[in-house]
């Protein structure tokens, strides 16, 4: 990825949301959050419907199809979770996968064009991301989260130290159990952008917690 494409990705990645319609009380809720994550100014919305009671087929085609509509007409890049094929089929801006989502080097050519993501808990996974041709990383869970159930054990910002004193200098969010209250502690620690699903999806009035969030990250990025 050319510098000037790579400082637009971290810029791009600040503020990440995350999110099924599982996270939210309803597909409506679900799409309601997104507009109003949209409104308080997330940056990146990765789809990811997984999981129980998750959409599948055409409903789930549909929704994603309406969530890249809302996501573009504001500037904010549409990612889908770990589905090749629905990625293709809503033309997203790319792929987020995981360490077990298949072969690295298959998912790389076939997201050819497209923002490839690959989440990591190591320096090693994160290494074999970029080797890979990873496009960006997601490094975590930096705290405990009960939003994944089969998350690992939290690693802290010590990873993200660790990714960035090896030289590593591609695009990095960390995820897991980010609230407004740690966020400034992971950026400062070296990420471009905070990956957050409940932090958004289960607030009371989601557009103030992403305007707030937005702020707490600008300003902990001047701080670095
Ligand atoms: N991936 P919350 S942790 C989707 O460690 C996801 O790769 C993780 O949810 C990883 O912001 C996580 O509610 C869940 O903690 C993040």
């Amino acid at each position: 990825m050319k510098t000037q494409a790579k400082t637009r990705l971290k810029q791009d990645l600040s503020l990440y949301y995350v999110a099924g319609t599982m996270n939210c009380c309803s597909p409506k809720d679900f799409y309601r959050i997104l507009v109003q994550a949209i409104q308080g100014g997330i940056t990146t919305f990765q789809f990811r419907e997984k999981g129980v009671n998750c959409l599948s087929g055409q409903k789930q085609l549909e929704m994603a199809k309406r969530a890249k509509e809302v996501c573009h007409k504001h500037d904010v890049l549409f990612i889908v979770n770990d589905d090749l094929d629905l990625m293709k089929a809503v033309d997203a801006d790319g792929l987020h996968v995981g360490q077990t989502d298949g072969n690295l080097a298959y998912i790389r050519r076939q997201t050819e064009g497209k923002l490839l993501g690959v989440s990591a808990h190591t320096l090693a996974e994160a290494k074999d991301a970029i080797v890979h041709g990873a496009d960006y990383i997601g490094a975590g869970p930096i705290y405990q989260t009960s939003t994944k159930p089969d998350a690992k054990k939290p690693v802290g910002v010590d990873l993200i130290a660790e990714i960035r004193s090896n030289q590593v200098n591609i695009p990095l969010v960390g995820i897991g159990g980010i609230t407004l209250q740690n966020a400034s502690e992971v950026i400062k620690a070296g990420v471009d952008g905070v990956a957050v699903i409940s932090e958004i999806s289960g607030a009371v009035d989601p557009s103030s917690v992403s305007s707030n969030l937005l702020f707490v990250i600008q300003t902990a990025k001047r701080d670095v």
